[in-house]
């Protein structure tokens, strides 16, 4: 089955064309729009009239992360405030990040390409939608929802968290479809397989997981203990949220990216040249349709290649790969992305910390954990023990306020962790994915 028939199975050449014509109304809009675009553009010697082929793209700058935070929180909205009718924000839950804004048009879409994701998935308006993506700034949770009832879908506001509930809920209300970061299904598997739950005799029969990289393995031990198809679905809140592409039930073999509104380019993360589809490089978005929020060439700094092949499902649209892994040091942690520059900014305002901290991504079971392990000076290491567990305890106080993760903290003597002679290496991540 096919949401938008129309659209997702436009021939090749009609979709092409309707990327020119969008694209085209895209850069225009936001030349006329967007300060930091005009002047972007203006830098790049490259006006909206030279944008005649698709390939012309090219020609356009990119966008990256830091300019999201450069013109923080609202500066890079094409319309006024008055026209935005909801906020979403990526990273943490209260440290500053990347702020999304969304007309009533660009929810409408979002919600479309959802309901889209969900019948790819093989889902149709009888099926029950249990939500365990987090309800909040983070896109997770109200994509999911908005798509599940645009389907027609009966939804489970769930969000995250409250494990026991979440059991008691998947037994009592039968959902037919679990949505939630493939860490968390395999967490909701251990705490109910220890309960006694038989997770295979659930209603459950398709789980959608995305928000954080999962392997082939994973996919195999969440199908086998829940008993369930598992489908890969991907997207990031400055493009949107959820719902940029998403594996088929038919191919299972790389996710469908929604060309009619986005356009992908996979990049050399070095040279920033466009590499053939089939090579790795990094994925750079192009919004086509999006009113509040648009974005040209942004640099996901997620890894993937674009897959050349037509799928067998009968959609036309280009499928990426599974991602891979991310060109930048951001670590996502339960779901929450975590800059490390981010902890070290609440490092640096803790007196008596030294400059000098390490971050260990691990599992506990199925759970992200992480650690953060930092050097304070002689005077106060050789202090009581209660001084140096109320500062620990105010760093993770700080850090869960700032960023919303919760961590361990351990504090280590002067000149005890490992020190570099290029770029500091701060992050281990131990998770195998
Ligand atoms: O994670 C949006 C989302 C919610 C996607 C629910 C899927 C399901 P952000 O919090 O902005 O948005 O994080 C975006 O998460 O750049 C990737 O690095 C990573 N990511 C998202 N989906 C996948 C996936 C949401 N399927 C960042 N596989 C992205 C690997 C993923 N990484």
């Amino acid at each position: 089955m096919i949401y938008n028939d129309e659209f997702e199975t436009l021939p090749r050449e009609a979709l092409q064309a309707l990327q020119l014509k969008r694209l085209r109304q895209a850069v225009r809009r936001v030349y006329h729009t967007v300060g930091f675009y005009r002047q972007a553009f203006d830098n790049a010697g490259v006006t909206p009239d030279d944008i005649k082929t698709i390939s012309d793209i090219q020609k356009l700058p990119f966008t990256m992360k830091e300019d999201l935070k450069d013109n923080y929180p609202f500066g890079l909205f094409a319309v006024p405030m008055s026209n935005i009718v909801r906020l979403h924000a990526s990273s943490g839950t209260t440290g500053k990040s990347t702020v999304v804004g969304y007309t009533k048009r660009d929810i409408e879409t979002w919600s479309e390409l959802m309901a889209r994701s969900f019948v790819a998935a093989g889902l149709t308006q009888n099926d029950i939608i249990h939500n365990a993506y987090g309800y909040g700034l983070f896109t997770g949770g109200l994509g999911t929802h908005y798509g599940a009832e645009k389907l027609g879908a009966s939804v489970i506001p769930m969000s995250g968290g409250n494990t026991k509930k979440q059991l008691m809920i998947l037994q009592d209300f039968g959902p037919t479809t679990l949505c939630c970061t493939p860490s968390y299904a395999l967490y909701l598997a251990e705490e109910g397989e220890g309960m006694g739950i038989d997770m295979r005799s659930l209603k459950l029969r398709t789980g959608i997981f995305g928000a954080e990289p999962w392997s082939e393995d994973t996919r195999q031990e969440i199908e086998e203990r829940f008993g369930i198809t598992a489908l890969d679905i991907y997207g990031l809140s400055d493009i949107m949220g959820p719902g940029i592409a998403i594996e088929c039930k038919e191919g299972r073999n790389g996710l469908h990216v929604f060309e009619d509104h986005f356009i992908v380019e996979t990049i050399n993360q070095e040279t920033g040249a466009v590499v053939p589809p089939g090579e790795e490089g990094e994925l750079v978005f192009t919004s086509l349709t999006k009113e509040a929020f648009p974005l040209i060439r942004y640099r996901s700094r997620d890894i993937s290649r674009l897959i050349k092949e037509p799928c067998i499902c009968g959609r036309t649209h280009r499928k990426i790969a599974r991602i891979t892994g991310r060109s930048d040091d951001m670590l996502i942690i339960k779901g929450v992305n975590v800059f490390p520059a981010q902890i070290e900014g609440v490092l640096a305002d803790i007196e008596g910390l030294e400059p000098h901290y390490e971050l260990i991504a691990d599992r506990e079971g199925k759970m992200d954990t992480l650690e953060i392990r930092v050097e304070v000076s002689e005077k106060i290491f050789s202090d009581e023990v209660r001084v140096l567990q109320n500062i620990e305890k105010r760093i993770a106080e700080d850090v869960k306020d700032y960023l919303g993760v919760t961590v361990k903290v351990k504090l280590v003597g002067s000149k005890t962790l490992k020190r570099f002679e290029g770029k500091a290496q701060r992050v281990i991540d131990k998770r195998q994915i």
